[in-house]
């Protein structure tokens, strides 16, 4: 049971809630092993193909590592509690079932880069996304500086991390940061949509896709291209793939997930 997570399952979505009401659902140590160890629970459960991470209430999805802890840490202390939260980053972005954020609000600092982390953002109209470390005399440590300038360029990265300027929903989704902005009452109606015509596909398929875009961004084009037909030519050895094939060719629904 854990104390800072809802956790709901339904029709092959696991939903992740982090609630810590009294903090803006900000991160300790606590909340990032909870959400490290829910995602992986998730990963290896058989029932689920897509997760959904958001946070409770109507006004923050997380406001960022917990100012208040980080207030009582040394560079020991730091560097610890920045590897665990980069793990739990690394969790989610190389989970093989897709991790959607569905931003409901605030989302900044280890919030911003917990959604960078996934790998669909969907935010609310009132969502505010922004990396103001340094602000505190910090700058971002669970990949912002890494996933960011990948996600919206290397401009644009620097100039949001460098002032600490909040962004609206609006302004997120202009840069690409945001694939969507719904309202509040829409959010998870829409990330559970997207979730649902991706559970329509191989997982297979799903995972080797989201592993060769991930992989291009360290490869020659030469090397990711031999990558990708490496990974192309290794489902023809899968049901999943065979199950596609002669779904078409005998004009029927493919099922991927019997
Ligand atoms: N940490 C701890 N407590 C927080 C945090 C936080 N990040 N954010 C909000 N809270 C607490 C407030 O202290 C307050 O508690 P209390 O009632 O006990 O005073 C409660 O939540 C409600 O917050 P506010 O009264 O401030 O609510 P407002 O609606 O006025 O403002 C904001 C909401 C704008 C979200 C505001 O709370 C805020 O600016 N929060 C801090 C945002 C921030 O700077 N985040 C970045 C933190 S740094 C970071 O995330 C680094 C990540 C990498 C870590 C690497 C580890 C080494």
């Amino acid at each position: 049971i854990m104390k800072y997570l809802f956790i709901e399952k339904s029709d092959g979505i696991g939903v992740i809630i982090i609630n810590r009401p009294d903090a803006m659902n900000a991160m300790n140590s606590d909340v990032v092993s909870e959400l490290s160890i829910t995602v992986s629970d998730m990963i290896a459960d058989k029932e689920i193909g897509v997760i959904i991470i958001t946070g409770s209430g109507e006004k923050a999805f997380v406001a960022g590592a917990d100012i208040k802890a980080m207030q009582q840490m040394n560079a020991e202390d730091a560097l610890e509690f920045g590897k665990t939260g980069q793990e739990m980053t690394l969790v989610i972005e190389n989970s093989p079932k897709p991790v959607i954020a569905a931003v409901n609000g605030f989302a900044l600092g280890g919030g911003c880069e917990i959604s960078l982390a996934c790998h669909i953002r969907v935010a609310s109209e009132n969502a505010i996304f922004g990396q103001p470390e340094v602000l505190l005399g910090l700058i971002p440590g669970w990949g912002g500086t890494q996933r960011l300038p990948k996600i919206v360029g290397t401009g644009i990265a620097n100039e949001l991390i460098i002032t600490g300027n909040q962004i609206s929903a609006q302004e997120a989704h202009r840069i690409g940061l945001v694939n969507h902005v719904v309202t509040q009452t829409e959010l998870m109606d829409t990330c559970k949509e997207i979730g649902k015509k991706i559970l329509n596909n191989g997982p297979n398929a799903i995972a080797k896709s989201l592993n060769c875009i991930h992989e291009s961004f360290d490869k020659s084009i030469e090397d990711g291209l031999e990558f990708e037909v490496k990974a192309f030519a290794n489902l023809f050895s899968r049901e999943e793939t065979k199950e596609g094939l002669s779904a078409f060719v005998e004009k029927r629904k493919a099922n991927f997930r019997p």
